[in-house]
Order: C-alpha cells, then sequence, then structure tokens
C-alpha cells in the first residue's frame, strides 16, 4: 500500500523534504553558520520556495508552524509546505549504553491536531535498542495506514551491531546503508532516507534494495554548492527520488538560491 496518489509531499514523483530538527538533534550551534536560521519563522518561510514538497519539524516546531501560518495567511498567498511531523528524536546531551530515538509525538496527535501531511521516524538499525524502535515504528507505520499519510524513515544504521561486525566498515560502508533501506522496504515505510553512500555507482547498489518504495538521501554536513549539486544529481541519476535536507539549505544566508538549483536536478 505504497500508493499516495494525493499525497502533497510528492512532485512528478519526487520529493525534497526541508529537516528542521536539528535544535533537537546536533543543538542550536547548527543555526551559528547562519544566525537567522536559528528563527523557526525564517525556515517556514524558506519553505513556501515551490522546491520544497514537505517541511519536517517536530512537535514543538510544527505547533509554532501552525501558529505562524495563521498570522501568515492574512499577509500573503504563497503557498506553504505541507508538514510531516517526526515522531522521535533524541538530544546530542544525552549519554545512552547505545543509540534509541524515543517517540514524543502520536500518529493521531500530529495528523488530527497538527495537519500532518506525512511523518516521520527514526530507526538505528543495529543498537542494541533496535528492537525497541522497531515496535515503535510499527505502532507508527499502522496507524499512519489508518489516516493514509505516507510514512518516512530515517534509516540510520549505528551502534554495537554495526561497530562489532568485521563485515562492516561502519555506517557508511554501502552494504550497510543498503541493509538500512531494505529495512525500510520489509518494515512498510512509504519513504526511506538514507545516508549518500558516496557515488552514482555506490547509489544503485543501495537502490536495488528498495522495491517500490521512494529512496531520498539525506543532506549531510554543508559543502560547496558545486559538490552537493553533484552528490543529488547522482544520487537522482542513479534512480532516487530526492532529498531530506537541513544543513545545506539553513546553513546558506541564500537558502532560495540553493532551492532554485535543487528544483531543477529533482523535478
Ligand atoms: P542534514 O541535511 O542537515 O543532514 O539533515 C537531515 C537529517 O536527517 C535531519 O533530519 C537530522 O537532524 C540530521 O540529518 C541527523 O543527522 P545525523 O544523525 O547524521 O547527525
Amino acid at each position: 500500500m505504497r500508493e499516495h496518489p494525493d499525497s502533497p509531499i510528492f512532485r512528478d514523483g519526487n520529493l525534497l523534504i526541508l529537516a528542521y530538527d536539528h535544535g533537537l538533534e546536533h543543538g542550536p550551534t547548527n543555526f551559528d553558520p547562519n544566525p537567522e536560521s536559528a528563527d523557526p519563522e525564517h525556515i517556514f518561510e524558506t519553505a513556501t520556495h515551490d522546491a520544497v514538497t514537505a517541511l519536517a519539524l517536530q512537535k514543538g516546531l510544527a505547533e509554532s508552524y501552525r501558529r505562524w501560518e495563521k498570522q501568515y495567511e492574512k499577509a500573503s498567498q504563497l503557498e506553504k509546505a505541507p508538514l510531516l511531523v517526526k515522531l522521535n528524536g533524541n538530544s546530542g546531551l544525552g549519554s545512552r549504553t547505545d543509540y534509541y530515538s524515543p517517540k514524543q509525538c502520536s500518529v493521531e496527535y500530529a495528523v488530527e491536531e497538527l495537519g500532518a501531511e506525512a511523518v516521520g521516524y527514526t530507526i538505528y538499525a543495529g543498537s542494541d535498542f533496535e528492537d525497541k524502535m522497531w515496535k515503535e515504528f510499527r505502532q507508527v507505520q499502522e496507524k499512519a495506514r489508518k489516516y493514509d499519510v505516507p510514512v518516512v524513515m530515517w534509516a540510520y544504521p549505528r551502534g554495537h551491531g554495526i561497530e562489532q561486525n568485521p563485515e562492516y566498515s561502519g555506517q557508511k560502508d554501502t552494504d550497510v546503508i543498503a541493509y538500512a533501506a531494505r529495512l525500510g522496504l520489509e518494515l512498510g515505510a512509504d519513504v526511506v532516507k538514507c545516508k549518500y553512500p558516496g557515488s552514482k555507482k555506490e547509489t544503485e547498489k543501495v537502490l536495488r534494495n528498495t522495491g517500490d518504495m521512494k529512496f531520498v538521501m539525506s543532506g549531510g554536513s554543508k559543502r560547496s554548492d558545486e559538490k552537493f549539486l553533484q552528490d543529488v544529481e547522482a544520487s537522482l541519476s542513479a534512480g532516487g527520488n530526492g532529498l531530506a535536507v537541513g544543513r545545506n539549505v539553513f546553513q546558506r544566508k541564500e537558502p532560495g538560491k540553493i532551492l532554485d538549483k535543487l528544483e531543477e536536478v529533482i523535478y
């Protein structure tokens, strides 16, 4: 059941998720390269660009987005980006024995109260707590089916299972990324988001495992326009469907310019 023909998070079968959960995942230092980006309203405006098909926010900012939209609608006719509520997350401050991303928002609350058009959930495959996240993902996926909203899996292999397995060289190993992508397919995600494995050829290897599920690469840390666009083009030409990107957009002083270029490449 991966057909969501009416979902606004896809454009011509592809998508660009503007991810803005970094204040939670990485902390405010992520906003230092462009201090304006600490202001959620700056990002809400950035997300009105046509290239953006979904804005991924944690619950608290999703509530702010809804308040802002009401005020903003009076002033402008600009199209607002569909909301993707990220249901789990973890901070860089905690100390755990292995990776775990607890759920902080239900699908019901996301859809009914916040008006989410899609939901997202991170699984750290390879962590000692993997099965806990599988269980939460199962509930999320089944509830999302009831509400008919697409589920995006942030599939990040991480933790003891990967570190201790001599077959793998780490979380950026193509075989590990392919395995993570495959988990998305097996567990019923509509879109899987994975790290970029480094080239078109390696992405093709990953994409052999994704069936009819959509695949987006994560933006990663900020790099030059040229390098970043090269990576995105390679992923698209391998058969990928777009991007979930944060820092490579909001850490730029003029995010609209890179979004113009991404629009050309992705659609
Ligand atoms: P970036 O484009 O900045 O990498 O953002 C995408 C994203 O998935 C965010 O949603 C999330 O906060 C971040 O990456 C997580 O990155 P990591 O766990 O690798 O530090």
